[in-house]
C-alpha cells in the first residue's frame, strides 16, 4: 500500500491518510485533462468571486424517448463537459448529459424506468445511484456494480405508487463519489402523484444546491486534507449552478420549492430574511399536515425539504441564507462562522393572496413494532505515525469492505435501527433501498421523540447523539449504509446489509 502524506492548511502538519485512500484522486489518477495529478498540498490560489445575481435558472430535463404510457427511457452519460462559473473561463467538468447540475428526471409513480447509462469518464469506473429510491438492489448503481469507464448498462426499475417525491442521483463507485460529485455529477430525480394534493397556484420551484471550489486557472479543485477529514465545504454554494441567483416573485404570493443539499459536506442551515417556512415535504415525499412556523431549517449532506413560503406583501428583497452551524471541525482551516447569502427572491409587481393549503396532505402508515434491531457505531480513528497523523473513519470500528456482510436483514421485517456517533463531527447517516421513520434522538442522557411521521432516507447525528429509526426493505439482495459526507464514505464509513 502506498502512502501519501500532505500538509494541513499552514501548520506543516502532516496527515497520512490511510488504506481506505488507496484508489482514490489523492493518490493520482489521470484524467486526462483534468489536471488531477497535483499533489493536494500544493497551496493554488482560488477564484473567490463568481458572478452573482443571474436570474435562478431552470435545471435542463431528461427528455423521454418513450412514447408508451407509464414508460420513462432515456440515455445518461456520464463524461468531460465544458461549462462556465466564470464568464469566459472554461472549466472542464465532469457531467450528466453535458449539464451541470445534471439533466432532471421527471416521472410518475407507478412509471417503469429504463436508462441506458453510458460511462465516458476518463480511467475511472462509476454508477448511477438513485439516492432515497425503492429499487432493485441490482440497479441501484451500488458501489458493489461498478460500470467500468467507457463501457455501458442498462439501469430498469419501476417507480412505487405512494412514493412521489424529490429524489436524487448520482455516482457511487467506491472510492471516487466524493470527486466525481464535486466534478458535477448529481441531478434530480422528481417523483410526483398524480393526485398531488397541493394546488398547483403554488408552483413547483427546484432548488439544488451544490458548491464548488474553483482554482485561479478555471479548474476544479481538488480535495484538501480539511475537505477530506471534515468533508468538502466548496468555496462556492451554487442554486441551479449559479451562486446567489435571483427568482422574481409577487409581494403576498405562496410558493412551492424543493429544496436539496447536493454538497459534498456543506450543512445547510437555512433561513429566510424573518419569514418563516411551512414543512410539507422530507426526502421521501409529503409529510401528514403542513407544520407551519420554520424560523430556520437544517438540511445535511444529502437531505431534501419541501416547504411553503407565504412571502410579505411589501416589494423587495428576501434572502435565502444558510447560517453558522457548528457540526464539529477536525484541524485546520476551519471556515469562518457566518451567514451565506444563497439566493435572493426579489418581491415585485402588485400584490396577490396567499394560497390556503390543505389541513391534511396524506397518510403515513408508522412502521409497527420492530422484530428486528441493529446498533452500529460511527467513529474516527485518529493516530499518530513518527512523522505523521493516520485517520480512518469507521462504522462498528471497521473500514468498507464490499466483500464483507456487516448485516442481515429479512425481507418485510421491520428493524430498529440505533446508529450511535462515536466521534466529534456530525455524520449524516443513509441506507439505500428504502425510506426510514425517524423513532427517537438521544443526547446526553435524555430523549427527544421524533416529532412528527415524515419518510425519511438520511438523518444527521450529531456528536454522541443516539438516533433510533425504523425501516423495512421489501425487496432482497445487497444495501449498503454510509455516512453521506462523501469524503467520509470514500475514506470507509460505509458498511453493507444483506437482505434475504
Ligand atoms: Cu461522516
Amino acid at each position: 500500500m502506498k502512502r501519501r502524506e500532505f500538509l494541513l492548511g499552514s501548520a506543516a502538519f502532516a496527515l497520512n491518510v490511510t488504506k481506505a485512500m488507496a484508489g482514490m484522486t489523492m493518490s493520482g489518477s489521470n484524467m486526462a485533462g483534468m489536471n488531477m495529478s497535483g499533489a493536494a498540498s500544493k497551496s493554488t490560489k482560488r477564484i473567490r468571486k463568481l458572478p452573482v445575481g443571474a436570474p435562478l435558472s431552470g435545471l435542463a430535463k431528461l427528455v423521454n424517448q418513450s412514447n408508451a404510457p407509464a414508460v420513462f427511457e432515456a440515455t445518461i452519460e456520464a463524461g468531460i463537459a465544458s461549462h462556465e462559473f466564470v464568464p469566459g473561463m472554461a472549466t472542464q467538468v465532469l457531467a450528466y448529459n453535458g449539464s451541470v447540475p445534471g439533466t432532471m428526471i421527471e416521472v410518475f409513480e407507478g412509471d417503469h424506468v429504463k436508462i441506458a447509462f453510458k460511462n465516458r469518464i476518463p480511467d475511472q469506473a462509476s454508477t448511477i445511484h438513485w439516492h432515497g429510491l425503492e429499487v432493485p438492489a441490482d440497479q441501484d448503481g451500488n458501489p458493489t456494480n461498478p460500470v467500468a469507464s467507457g463501457s455501458d448498462r442498462i439501469y430498469e426499475f419501476t417507480i412505487p405508487e405512494g412514493s412521489a417525491g424529490s429524489y436524487w442521483y448520482h455516482p457511487h463507485p467506491h472510492g471516487q463519489t466524493s470527486e466525481q460529485v464535486y466534478r458535477g455529477l448529481a441531478a434530480p430525480f422528481i417523483v410526483r402523484s398524480k393526485n398531488d394534493p397541493l394546488p398547483t397556484e403554488l408552483g413547483d420551484t427546484v432548488l439544488f444546491i451544490s458548491s464548488v471550489s474553483l482554482n485561479a486557472d478555471g479548474t476544479i479543485a481538488e480535495n484538501t486534507a480539511a475537505d477530506l477529514m471534515n468533508g468538502r465545504e466548496g468555496d462556492h454554494v451554487l442554486v441551479n449552478g449559479s451562486k446567489q441567483p435571483v427568482l422574481t416573485l409577487p409581494p403576498g404570493s405562496s410558493h412551492r420549492f424543493r429544496i436539496y443539499n447536493a454538497t459534498n459536506g456543506h450543512f445547510l442551515r437555512l433561513s429566510l430574511d424573518g419569514h418563516s417556512m411551512t414543512l410539507v415535504g422530507t426526502d421521501g415525499g409529503l409529510i401528514t399536515a403542513p407544520i407551519k412556523g420554520f424560523k430556520e431549517l437544517l438540511l445535511a449532506p444529502a437531505e431534501r425539504a419541501e416547504i411553503i413560503v407565504d412571502f410579505q406583501s411589501k416589494v423587495g428583497p428576501v434572502t435565502l441564507s444558510g447560517k453558522a452551524y457548528e457540526r464539529g471541525w477536525m484541524g485546520g482551516n476551519k471556515p469562518p462562522a457566518m451567514t451565506t447569502s444563497l439566493m435572493t427572491f426579489n418581491l415585485a409587481g402588485p400584490v396577490v393572496q396567499p394560497v390556503t393549503l390543505p389541513e391534511k396532505l396524506r397518510d403515513i402508515v408508522p412502521l409497527g413494532e420492530p422484530t428486528a434491531r441493529h446498533r452500529i457505531e460511527f467513529s474516527e480513528n485518529m493516530g499518530m505515525t513518527k512523522d505523521a497523523m493516520t485517520m480512518d473513519f469507521l462504522i462498528d470500528g471497521k473500514s468498507f469492505d464490499m466483500n464483507r456482510v456487516d448485516l442481515k436483514a429479512r425481507v418485510g421485517e421491520v428493524a430498529l435501527w440505533e446508529i450511535f456517533n462515536n466521534s466529534d463531527m456530525d455524520h449524516p447517516f443513509h441506507i439505500h433501498g428504502t425510506q426510514f421513520q425517524i423513532v427517537e434522538r438521544e443526547k446526553n442522557g435524555s430523549k427527544t421523540v421524533a416529532p412528527f411521521l415524515a419518510w425519511k432516507d438520511t438523518v444527521n447525528i450529531t456528536a454522541k447523539e443516539t438516533v433510533r429509526i425504523k425501516l423495512r426493505h421489501s425487496m432482497p439482495g445487497l444495501r449498503v449504509y454510509h455516512c453521506h459526507i462523501l469524503e467520509h464514505e470514500d475514506q470507509g464509513m460505509m458498511g453493507t446489509l444483506d437482505v434475504i
